[in-house]
């Protein structure tokens, strides 16, 4: 039984959203799974970048695996591609058992089966165990595959199917109590999205989680279940990681145990986390720097007190102030994420949103105009109110902004509220970075010129330094490296500042502080490069092959050599 698992691409094409290119992480646990039981199980990633013809992958890729069974994990986004796809298995193997999950079949079966004949089974909600028993059905004792004699489907709960004219539901399927009975899904696949916990307690009317785990029951793996999941994925060469629970730290000690382990198991990774601002404390965050979180996201939404109730989340902004001068204090970006064109949204409730956003002072952003899908209380409400069916889903479109159901917003006033939201933002960047202040504790000197050193990267090189609305990101960037070298030798602060002085023309700092970088860090290739380069911009190409012989081994280094020797036997002619 050959099972080939999905991750289909969305409608729009994204200008620099690398999100939509990710396997969903429920992929890697259904086919672990599946290889652990002993099936075959592969997962064909679409939407990654690169894929020019996804149709033709796909198909190249259904005709050399003949798969018996092709399961797409699929959003309201990306259920065009899927259902097309869909289409394709079918003409390819007209007998593959075609299987989809995720979030939007889970809230709208009725909507796939009539828009996707070649459609034969959804699994709703958590799709581990009713995947198995439905592979396990379809291979049959023999474990041989089946496709269409299924006896005991009626008896696998979570499943919808097609039952001559009518679409059987076979109810919900128990939720899985440990979460470490899973198998291991790093074990097979090599990842960066990880959750400790499924499930949020939350009750936000925008969002799908609630609706999808539940409420009541969050389930988490156990620290050590989840360390292991790190260590092996670290060993496979992965050093950064996306932690994508819903709130990271609900079970704060958990958190706290999960971090000793990975600060004396000293992998050398670093990572980002998602919570919630009345979730974290400072113990707490001095533990999540010290094993390697860099970043935090929060979910602040709005400034307004009035949209917040009416999104379900109604936490005081003081308590949000609080967590994001807490986080930076300990060395970690925080970062909001923002909602407008939210009900009720009018001028002066984005201009309380940019208010609570002067006093955040977030190091990164991110603002989502509300848009609703089913399996949200937001869009159960429009539903019922007959403000939206099921057959908008029939039209191309990705989601549904929530301004296309109120009478009271329009496309042009939502678009402002935007920019002035990103405005705000972008044009006090440099103002908020110039102001965090990190907690004077020793122990955490070599975290904070980390910190100021990467944030520093951001403005001089990275995605803040080509923002026009950023002004001065250079200046910005050469005081949060002089900062940073002010805690602890950094490399990264001495390589950044080398890089900018070297970028203004000004070569004698540069020199400078790049051989005082080099007196720490001796065997360092890029500190070494950069002073070469500066070297050569003087003309003293005989010292720069000095510097740059001490790393020759490296390619790019030896392209600058070539250069120098070039150089040296052109002026001696
Ligand atoms: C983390 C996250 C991301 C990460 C993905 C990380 C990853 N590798 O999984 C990133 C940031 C990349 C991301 C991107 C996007 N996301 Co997102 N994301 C989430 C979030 C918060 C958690 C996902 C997660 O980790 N789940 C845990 C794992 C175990 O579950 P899972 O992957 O869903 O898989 C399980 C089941 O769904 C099911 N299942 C899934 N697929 C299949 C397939 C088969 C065949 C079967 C049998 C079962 C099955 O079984 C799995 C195991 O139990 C959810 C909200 C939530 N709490 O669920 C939103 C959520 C899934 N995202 C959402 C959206 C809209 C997006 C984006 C479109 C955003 C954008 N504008 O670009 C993109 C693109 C996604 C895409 N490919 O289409 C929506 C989807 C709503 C909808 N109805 O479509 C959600 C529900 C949030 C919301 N708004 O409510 N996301
Ligand atoms: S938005 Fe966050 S806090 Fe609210 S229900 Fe969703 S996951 Fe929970």
């Amino acid at each position: 039984m050959k099972v080939l698992f999905v991750n289909p691409v969305c409608l729009d094409p994204r200008v620099t959203d690398a999100d939509a290119t990710v396997v969903p992480v429920g992929l890697y646990y259904l086919a672990a799974q599946l290889l652990d039981a002993g099936f075959k199980a592969a997962i064909l990633n679409l939407a990654q970048t690169g894929v020019k013809d996804p149709e033709a992958v796909f198909a190249a890729a259904v005709e050399s695996q003949k798969p018996d069974f092709i399961g797409f994990s699929v959003t309201s986004p990306s259920r065009f591609s899927a259902m097309s796809l869909a289409r394709t298995a079918r003409q390819i193997r007209p007998r593959t058992v075609i299987v989809f999950g995720g979030p939007a079949p889970t809230f709208m079966a009725d909507y796939f089966f009539s828009a996707c004949p070649e459609l034969d089974f959804i699994v709703k909600g958590e799709g581990e165990q009713t995947c198995l028993a439905l592979v396990q059905a379809l291979a049959g004792p023999s474990g041989k595959a089946e496709p269409k004699k299924i006896p005991d489907v009626n008896r696998i709960p979570g499943l919808v199917f097609r039952d001559g004219n009518r679409i059987t539901d076979t109810g919900p399927a128990r939720l899985i109590q440990d979460l470490d009975r899973l198998a291991h899904p790093s074990r097979y696949f090599a990842f960066q999205h990880l959750a400790l916990s499924r499930g949020c307690p939350g009750a936000c009317t925008f969002c799908g989680s609630p609706l999808f785990w539940g409420t009541r029951n969050v389930r988490f793996h156990s620290p050590e279940w989840f360390f292991e999941e790190i260590r092996t994925l670290a060993g496979k060469g992965i050093s950064h990681f996306y932690i994508s629970d819903d709130t990271f730290t609900l079970d704060r000690d958990r958190v706290l145990d999960l971090c000793e382990k990975l600060i004396h198991a000293g992998l050398n990774i670093t990572w980002h986390a998602i919570s919630r601002v009345d979730r974290v404390d400072p113990q707490l965050l001095a533990m999540m720097r010290k094993a390697g979180c860099i970043q935090i996201s929060y979910g602040v939404e709005s400034g307004s007190d009035t949209i917040k109730k009416r999104l379900g989340k109604p936490v005081p902004n003081a308590v949000a102030v609080q967590a994001f001068q807490q986080t930076a204090a300990f060395g970690m970006i925080p970062r909001a994420y923002f909602i407008y064109g939210s009900p009720g949204e009018t001028k002066d409730t984005i201009r309380e949103s940019i208010d609570l956003l002067m006093q955040l002072q977030p190091l990164g952003a991110v603002f989502y105009i509300l848009v609703t899908f089913p399996g949200t209380r937001l869009y159960e409400q429009a539903k019922k109110t007959g403000r939206v069916t099921h057959e908008i889903w029939h039209k191309k479109i990705e989601d549904l902004p929530w301004f296309e159901v109120d009478d009271h917003l329009d496309f042009d006033q939502v678009k402002q509220f935007g920019d002035a939201l990103r405005s705000a933002f972008y044009n006090h960047l440099p103002e908020f970075a110039e102001n965090i202040e990190l907690v004077a504790d020793p122990s955490m000197s070599p975290f904070h010129a980390d910190f100021l050193s990467r944030l520093g990267m951001t403005f001089s090189h990275g995605g803040y330094s080509t923002d026009d609305r950023i002004p001065n990101p250079d200046s910005t960037a050469e005081n949060l490296f002089k900062r940073a070298l002010s805690y602890h030798p950094d490399l990264r602060a001495f390589l950044g500042l080398g890089m900018l002085f070297l970028k203004h023309k000004q070569m004698d700092p540069a020199l400078q502080i790049l051989d005082r970088g080099l007196t720490h860090f001796p065997g360092s290739k890029d500190l070494g490069m950069c002073k070469g380069i500066c070297l050569m911009n003087q003309h003293r190409f005989a010292d720069a092959m000095t510097c740059l012989s001490a790393f020759e081994k490296h390619p790019d280094v030896r392209h600058y050599l070539a250069i120098c020797q070039k150089k040296m036997e052109t002026d001696h002619e």
